[in-house]
């Protein structure tokens, strides 16, 4: 089995290169922040709850986020292996991923960053803004509070696998299919 972290800041283009992964190499694919849409869009209370923190670029809290990842993991006994899409995104959510797969006998392969600078993630959401629809796009401010919190919350999880010997970067920059196979590459080699 293996489980991947596919990390980088806002913008970096997690989602579009997991799509990719999926379909590569049969994981399963879970996005906090796709789950977290799907419930703003259900208008469930946990959707309320995401929307307050999502529209203000700040983290949605740690407590909410495990309890949700952890279920989907649970719910999902029979696939091959994970690929996390953003998560964890905090020190607290990278333990509380170990724990879980330490539960069901299995652990994270690596974590691999997709390099990309503060301004090119700034221009790559501004023009996601004019399609998307995301609140959380519409407003240079609350994308560069975004950025913000990936500084100081999520990065340490980069050094949390670092320190196991489990982090890998590829640089995010270039065309989507030239950062696929780097990618491919980093996956082949862990
Ligand atoms: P996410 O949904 O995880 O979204 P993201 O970080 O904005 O995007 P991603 O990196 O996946 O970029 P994408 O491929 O779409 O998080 C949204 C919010 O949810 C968070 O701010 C937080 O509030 C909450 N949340 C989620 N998970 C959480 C957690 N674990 N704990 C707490 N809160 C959590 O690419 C972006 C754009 O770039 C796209 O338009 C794409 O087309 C473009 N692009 C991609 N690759 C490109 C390339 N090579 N060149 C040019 N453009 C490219």
């Amino acid at each position: 089995m293996i489980n991947l972290i596919l990390f980088g800041p806002p913008g970096s283009g997690k989602g579009t290169q997991a799509a990719k992964l999926v379909e590569k190499y049969q994981l399963y694919h879970i996005s906090t922040g796709d789950m977290f849409r799907e419930e703003i869009e259900n208008n469930s209370p946990l959707g309320l709850e995401a929307k307050s923190y999502m529209d203000k670029g700040q983290l949605v809290p740690d407590s909410v986020t495990i309890a949700m990842l952890r279920k989907r993991v649970q719910d999902n006994p029979e696939v091959k292996g994970f690929i996390f899409d953003g998560f964890p995104r905090t020190a607290p959510q990278a333990e509380a991923l170990d724990q879980l797969m330490r539960s069901m006998n299995q652990s994270i392969s690596g974590l691999i960053e997709l390099r990309v600078s503060k301004e090119e993630v700034v221009a790559r959401l501004k023009k996601r803004a004019l399609s998307s629809g995301r609140t959380d796009d519409a407003n240079e401010d609350t994308i560069r509070q975004r950025y913000q919190v990936y500084l100081d919350k999520t990065t340490p999880v980069a050094d949390y696998y670092d320190n196991k010997g489990k982090a890998h970067k590829v640089e995010g920059v270039g065309t989507v299919s030239d950062i696929f196979e780097k990618l491919c590459q980093t996956i082949d080699a862990i």
